[in-house]
């Protein structure tokens, strides 16, 4: 599919009647959901002194190990963009959504702009950029430092923290992983919202949502990988298009 083809923008009357129809919604955002905001998304070119960087160069533990500096550099700027930005209409409309009915958001995103926003049910698939934890022993604790003086250091045993995320090569918390798969498995209608849908297990959760009977919109700029198999696909700036759906 291509963003010429007829046929694959739906409009949003479709997307409202079928919001109008649901008694449960889930939703799953990526981080063109936050591109309005200006955070740059992970795949997405920007002119950043880090868009030189792959997200597998970065967010893994092998490249944690081996320069755990360079990594934390990228957080403390992304840290830097994330607390200097607010979040747009399209995490507001989400909260209106909420007004309505019972909406379940897993987020693949760190940056915490849904809870900000105000939703009340937030699922950090990927963990938090305001979270840190140690190497060595189990403490964790929030850490909103901008900029970090240094790399912060665990204060139980003095070990390198780490943020508080989900690299490559990494499980997603078990807890975290139950709560999606319970949302998107019992909502009636799934918004898929700015992901490339290229990173597992998050990517695999619309087709779960599907194959227990949910109907599945989605909102992007682009058509993607995930397309093909939607009911319903607005494209657009999902600021603009999902305010849409809930006046
Ligand atoms: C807009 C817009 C606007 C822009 N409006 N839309 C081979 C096959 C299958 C799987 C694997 C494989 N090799 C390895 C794997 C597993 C791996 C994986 O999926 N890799 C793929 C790259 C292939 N996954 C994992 O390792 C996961 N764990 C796992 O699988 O555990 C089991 C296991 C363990 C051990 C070994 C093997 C398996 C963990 C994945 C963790 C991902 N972590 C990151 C970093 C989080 C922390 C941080 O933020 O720093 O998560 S990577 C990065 O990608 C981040 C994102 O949450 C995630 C998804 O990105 P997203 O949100 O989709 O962003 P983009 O930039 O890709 O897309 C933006 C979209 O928005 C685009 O579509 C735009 O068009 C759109 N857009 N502006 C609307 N204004
Ligand atoms: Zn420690």
């Amino acid at each position: 599919m291509t963003p010429d083809d007829p046929g694959i923008q739906s409009s949003l009357a479709e997307v409202r009647r079928l919001v109008a129809r649901a008694n449960r919604l889930a939703v799953l955002t990526g981080a063109g959901i936050s591109a309005s905001s200006g955070i740059p998304t992970f795949r997405g070119g920007d002119q950043s002194l880090w868009s030189h960087y792959r997200p597998e160069d970065l967010a893994t533990p092998e490249a944690f190990a081996a320069d755990p500096e360079l990594v934390w550099r990228w957080y403390d700027w992304r840290r830097g963009l994330i607390a200097a930005a607010r979040p747009n209409a399209a995490h507001e409309a989400l909260v209106r959504l909420e007004r309505r009915l019972p909406v379940d958001i897993v987020t693949q995103n760190v940056d915490g702009f849904h809870q900000q926003a105000g939703s009340t049910r937030v699922h950090e698939f990927h963990g938090s950029i305001w979270r840190v934890r140690c190497t060595r022993c189990s403490h964790e604790q929030e850490d909103r430092t901008h900029p970090l003086p240094g790399i912060p250091r665990c204060p139980e045993c003095t070990a390198l923290m780490r943020p508080g995320v989900v690299w490559f090569g990494e499980t997603i918390d078990r807890q975290v992983m139950a709560r999606a798969t319970r949302a998107v498995t019992s909502c009636d209608l799934l918004l898929v919202i700015g992901t490339a849908g290229l990173v597992h297990p998050a990517s695999g959760l619309m087709d779960l949502a599907r194959s227990a009977g949910a109907g599945v919109c989605e909102f992007n700029l682009v058509p993607g990988s995930l397309t093909p198999r939607v009911d319903l696909f607005i494209q657009g700036d999902a600021a603009e298009t999902v305010p849409q759906i809930v006046p």
